[in-house]
């Protein structure tokens, strides 16, 4: 029987959701041990900070407890554990994934800063302001590639995107952002009726 991993895990966050859809394209689900664990930029979470000083999610604890941080870490670790192609070994085909990769998770990152300055009680509307442009500018960028995305096999960046595109409509379902981005629209309803993202969508409570 293999190791068993511990991964700090919540249904919410779009990161461990990243890790979770490799992890089901791996076929590995069944090696992690799922901890509910909360993580919030205001309350570092002791049990999260004695592997992690971060104090973030997703955290992975292998058996002889090292940890590994951050999920662009973990996704690579597990690609590598199940002999996957998830992160393309050589030539542009690398480049490609890597550059969608880090394009899904900048996105997210804004996202997440957006949607914390947003629930302040007075919010900086000029940094609103900024994450707006820079969201409907990756939107668009995005859309120009949606062939590209659809033609090549999937890879960690078409789920660092996928994932940032989830959040989206979790958490930003009022931008609207399907009708200015259409063809990444269908290309992402495709990726995301793959049963690893079915099975993480995220939930609340
Ligand atoms: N770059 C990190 C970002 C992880 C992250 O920010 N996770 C959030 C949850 S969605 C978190 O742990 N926030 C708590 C904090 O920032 O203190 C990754 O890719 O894993």
């Amino acid at each position: 029987m293999a190791a068993s991993l511990t991964l700090h895990w919540s249904p919410k966050s779009p990161y461990v959701r990243k890790v979770m859809v490799c992890a089901h394209e791996l076929g590995i689900v069944p090696r992690l041990d799922l901890v509910r664990s909360v993580a919030a930029m205001l309350k570092p979470n002791p049990a999260i900070m004695a592997v992690n000083p971060l104090s973030k999610i997703p955290t992975l604890v292998r058996e002889d407890g090292s940890a590994l941080f951050d999920s662009v870490v973990i996704c690579e670790y597990l690609d590598t554990l199940a002999g996957g192609s998830l992160f393309p070994a050589e030539g542009e085909a690398r480049w490609q994934a890597l550059r969608w990769h880090a394009f899904g998770d900048g996105l997210l990152d804004a996202l997440i800063l957006w949607r914390n300055e947003r629930e302040r009680e007075a919010p900086l509307e000029a940094l609103i302001a900024a994450f707006d442009l820079k969201t409907r500018a990756s939107l668009r960028q995005l859309d120009d590639e949606a062939q590209a995305l659809n033609e090549t096999a999937l890879s960690i960046g078409h789920i660092a995107i996928g994932c940032a595109l989830g959040y989206l409509d979790y958490r930003f379902d009022t931008l609207g952002w399907r009708a200015a981005a259409p063809r990444l629209a269908e290309w992402v309803d495709e990726t995301r009726s793959r049963a690893s993202f079915k099975n993480t969508e995220p939930v609340d409570g």
